[in-house]
């Protein structure tokens, strides 16, 4: 077809650092929130791909797979044993390295400055995202990063996924003395102001350089064509979508989800100067993680609140949908195939999200994850046929390609994950990546890389920019 891929195109891959480095307590390393709370049935982020002490091999591989850019995350509690204060040079010297690599074999660093792993100090000492304290700790860890790495990376993200964390309480420590609804509402507002002070930080530190959010997003779609159930599906995008978006583009929040909150009592709280420096700090492109959309129909007002339980076995069937009272619940799709962790594949819904975000935006952007889990077999002759992961990709690769035809001006392609690394709810028994690591939760074995069938795909696709 006449549409093709934009030139200088980010072919690229995507980690972060607790599912990939392992390492977790190494050359002064401290816990993260995530290493203390990680599904202790599964493996922990002690060891993961063990990246930390095989950077230079990985790196390797990313060369000879041909990614241009390569999206990793940088480790707080690493950097910054203690959450601020000291730094601590051999977290620093790690990075430094890892990028001179990248660097040298002409890939791109693509640097998240947050993926969930708050130093666990902080949660300690003052509860982590619930204090306005933390704006200020998070500024000082960015300066640090952009003093020190900044001149040889010129592509940030703030925080990854700021909506799932409010969707998911497993990526964040609520206290079970306060509702939890206000309390994700008030974290939502801190890390928004935390973001928009990185922004700012960049601006100052690293003119050169481009910054913005990494969302989380599924666009939302109506169970029939009920009027009702049409506008729960509106309304969820403002709830789950518009929310983050129009805060971090605009730096309001939505009517609709403002009267929400103030209906139930669960405002945020807004200091002086709160919006003026959410409006003062437009991102320059915006990073789209896209799993999967979702069906949504009307919920009564007399119906609980409710979230959303994830499904962590791979058992199908095990996941339970949000409700949130007079305005959605959640539904499954019959038309769509769902993965063992039930969930919804659909690349269509990238093309409708894409084009929905560039009406409303017209920014750059990059898709900073997209892929499939799933149980992956090494057979005896050392190959893994992971045909079901390249049908994913070329499908949503193909709608990308669609939605650039369509005017939207997408940057860059990582797929969630360049290797096997540690899924959060479920272990290395839900793998993601390109390259398999030879290990199990159980047994380390020799922690071998070996390329499976998809790997020799996407290099092919880098090399003829064409996805089929
Ligand atoms: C995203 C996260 C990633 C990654 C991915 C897959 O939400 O940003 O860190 O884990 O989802 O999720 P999971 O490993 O739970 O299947």
């Amino acid at each position: 077809s006449s549409i093709a891929f934009p030139k200088n195109f980010f072919w690229a891959a995507s980690t972060a650092a607790y599912q990939f480095e392992g390492a977790h307590l190494e050359d002064g390393k401290t816990l993260s929130i995530v290493d203390k709370n990680i599904n202790p049935n599964y493996a922990n982020t002690s060891v993961t791909s063990d990246h930390y002490h095989r950077f230079e091999e990985d790196v390797a591989l990313m060369k000879e797979l041909g990614i241009k850019a390569y999206r990793f995350s940088i480790s707080w509690p690493r950097v910054l044993p203690n959450g601020r204060g000291e730094v601590n040079q051999k977290g620093i010297d790690f990075y430094k390295k890892l990028i001179n690599e990248l660097r040298a074999n002409d890939i791109e660093p693509l640097a998240t400055i947050y993926h969930f792993d708050l130093p666990a100090c902080l949660q300690e000492e003052y509860g982590g995202w619930s204090s306005r304290k933390i704006i200020d700790d998070f500024a000082y860890f960015c300066k640090v990063l952009f003093k020190y790495l900044g001149g040889q990376v010129k592509y940030w993200f703030t925080i990854n996924e700021q909506s799932n964390m409010f969707l998911l309480p497993y990526l964040m420590e609520f206290n079970k003395e306060l509702p939890l609804e206000k309390q994700k509402y008030e974290m939502n507002h801190i890390m928004t102001l935390a973001h928009a002070k990185a922004i700012q930080l960049c601006r100052e530190m690293v003119p050169d350089a481009q910054i913005g959010p990494a969302i989380g997003l599924s666009p939302n779609y109506p169970e029939t064509c009920r009027p009702e159930d049409i506008q729960a599906a509106r309304e969820a995008d403002d709830f789950r979508t518009y929310l983050f978006t129009d805060l971090y583009m605009y730096g309001r929040y939505r009517d609709n989800v403002w009267r929400y909150m103030e209906e139930n009592g669960i405002t945020p709280t807004i200091q002086e100067g709160d919006m003026e420096l959410l409006q003062s700090a437009k991102p320059d492109l915006l990073g789209i993680n896209y799993y999967q959309s979702r069906v949504v129909k009307y919920a009564s007002e007399t119906m609980g609140n409710k979230d959303m339980t994830i499904n962590v076995h791979g058992k199908k069937g095990e996941t339970e949908f949000e409700v949130v009272p007079g305005i959605y619940q959640g539904s499954s799709n019959p038309y769509l195939e769902k993965t063992d962790w039930d969930w919804e594949i659909d690349s269509i819904g990238l093309r409708t999200l894409l084009n929905d975000l560039n009406d409303r935006y017209q920014i750059p952007i990059i898709i900073t994850e997209n892929g499939i889990g799933g149980v992956d077999k090494l057979t005896d002759d050392e190959k893994v046929h992971d045909q079901y992961r390249i049908d994913y990709l070329k499908m949503h690769l193909e709608q990308c390609r669609l939605a650039i035809g369509d005017g939207i001006q997408l940057i860059g392609y990582c797929p969630w994950s360049f290797m096997d690394l540690l899924s959060t709810t479920s272990g290395f028994r839900k793998r993601y990546g390109f390259v398999y690591v030879n290990r199990t939760d159980n047994d380390l074995k020799e922690l071998r890389r070996i390329k499976k069938d998809s790997y020799y795909w996407y290099q092919e696709v880098i090399r003829s920019e064409i996805c089929d």
